[in-house]
């Protein structure tokens, strides 16, 4: 049984959707980021960085425990041990995945994150850093369509790379922020993920 560390962030829900999809047990454990239970000792044990998600996972290689911080990490690490594998195996298709998860944990997230942070919770209203970050977040997604033209999920076949970047595009693609209307690509390819069980459980409450 994995054990998952969880609060209900961008972060947190790319390790739950992809525990979902893996069919493999686990058991979430709340880490309630408001009470600041992050900084507990005993979770910085296990994420020095004071983040969620966490996996700890008793059944690792060679049959050691394998503690995993990191989402893309977790992602990478689950697709490859699941059957279904939704980490290839072909070096040409990892590599395609790869740069597709490195990009989502490292720009498409990260940048989405500060989105959040100066649209919702800024304490002071900054116009230049709102301006800033809309035009940044409006230059990824018309990158990400443009890459979505040509095939039905973002390294080819559904993989870990797009369940790196849909808990952003659930959470900031909607109309109250960036909106899909003018990118009908990533429109689709959300559409089709958010229909997967996988995801419609992840979702739900904890
Ligand atoms: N690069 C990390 C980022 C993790 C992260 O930013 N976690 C946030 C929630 S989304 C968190 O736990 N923040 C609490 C804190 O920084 O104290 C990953 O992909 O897992």
């Amino acid at each position: 049984m994995i054990d998952l560390y969880f609060w209900d962030t961008d972060n947190g829900y790319k390790a739950r959707h992809m525990m979902e999809e893996s069919g493999l047990e686990y058991k979430i454990i709340p880490v309630n980021l408001l009470e600041r239970e992050q900084f507990d000792p005993k979770y910085l044990k296990i994420n020095p960085h004071h983040k969620i998600p966490v996996i700890v996972d008793p059944d690792g290689p060679n049959g050691q425990q394998a503690i995993l911080f990191e989402s893309g990490a977790i992602l990478k690490y689950i697709g490859s041990k699941m059957d279904n594998r939704l980490y290839p195996d072909d070096p040409m298709q990892q590599i395609e995945v790869d740069k597709w998860l490195f990009y989502g944990s490292a720009q498409f997230t990260t940048i989405s994150q500060q989105y959040g942070f100066f649209m919702i919770r800024s304490p002071e209203d900054i116009p230049e850093a709102k301006d800033h970050y809309d035009r940044v977040m409006r230059d990824m997604y018309r990158s990400v369509d443009g890459a979505l033209s040509d095939r039905e999920y973002i390294a080819g076949e559904f993989s870990v790379a797009d369940i790196s970047m849909y808990s952003d595009t659930h959470i900031f693609g909607n109309d109250k922020w960036i909106g899909l209307s003018d990118y009908p690509n990533i429109k689709r390819w959300y559409n089709s993920i958010s229909g997967r069980p996988a995801v419609k459980r992840a979702w739900g409450p904890f």
